[in-house]
């Protein structure tokens, strides 16, 4: 059975389980709460609000599982190894020296890190599991800043609603909340298993955001902005994956 038939049944199920009207008590409380994912427009709509809704309400402050360090895997595997792009590779020649970060968007202080910089602030460490949506993972432990604490150096407005990160590979963006950009565990990742962040797996800087999918876990991290509406960006749907039919919200 093919994904589409299978959610469609998904959808169906909860459809009849719930009678049609529950379906639009759903979404009006979804509405009424802020909880409409940017995707919930496409044909999975109704299943999309649902999920997210459900998963916000019951484990907005949930922590994704920590292991032990026994646990670290011996050798994780990273879907990608090639260097993004030319610039990527100049940059890499100069040891990231030259690299930045930029903020912008609904904030007070726009403006760019170094790595170094990144480095100073307050540095938290985390293992965790890394799932991809195609059913392998790896337990990893990660190291960084946390996104929360770079946001509150730039100031956020109070009409925030996601965090949009792009990468330097092109066209590959994804999106967060402001729930999970603010969660403990979400961070801007620059050390993996007591090493740099290696290009393999999205060094200088990769998004980590252990509650969610694998591919919402962008490599090679360069700018980030932080905005009230996902309707400027792409087709508007919150990242790259859900113009290919993923889910915006991928929460494990
Ligand atoms: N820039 C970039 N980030 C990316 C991807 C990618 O292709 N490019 N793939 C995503 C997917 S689908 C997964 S499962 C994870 C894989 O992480 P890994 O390379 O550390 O195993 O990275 C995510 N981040
Ligand atoms: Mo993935």
């Amino acid at each position: 059975m093919n994904k589409i038939t299978r959610r469609k049944l998904f959808v169906g199920g909860l459809a009849t389980a719930a009678g049609a009207t529950g379906i639009g008590v759903a979404a009006r409380l979804a509405q009424k709460y802020g909880l409409v994912p940017p995707d919930h427009g496409g044909i999975y709509g109704p299943g999309e609000t649902l999920t997210y809704a459900a998963q916000r309400l019951l484990t907005r402050h949930s922590m994704a599982r920590e292991f032990p360090r026994s646990a670290i895997s011996a050798r994780p595997f990273p879907n990608e190894v090639e260097a993004p792009s030319e610039t990527f590779k100049r940059l890499q020649a100069g040891k990231f020296v030259d690299w930045r970060l930029t903020i912008d968007g609904l904030v007070d202080r726009p403006g760019s890190f170094s790595i170094d910089q990144l480095r100073s602030y307050p540095s938290h460490s985390q293992i965790t599991e890394l799932a991809c949506e195609e059913g392998w993972s790896y337990i990893a432990e990660w190291v960084g800043v946390r996104l929360s604490h770079v946001l509150s150096t730039v100031g956020v407005h109070p009409q925030a609603r996601y965090v949009v990160y792009f990468s330097m590979e092109p066209d590959t963006w994804e999106s967060i909340d402001m729930a999970d950009a603010m969660h403990p565990q979400t961070f801007l990742t620059y050390g993996m298993n007591g090493d740099e962040l290696p290009v393999a797996h999205g060094g200088p800087l990769r998004l980590r955001v252990p509650r969610q999918l694998g591919y919402k876990n962008v490599k090679f991290i360069t700018h980030l902005t932080v905005t009230d509406s996902m309707k400027r960006f792409g087709k508007g749907l919150g990242g790259i994956n859900p113009e290919f039919g993923y889910a915006w919200y991928a929460g494990l």
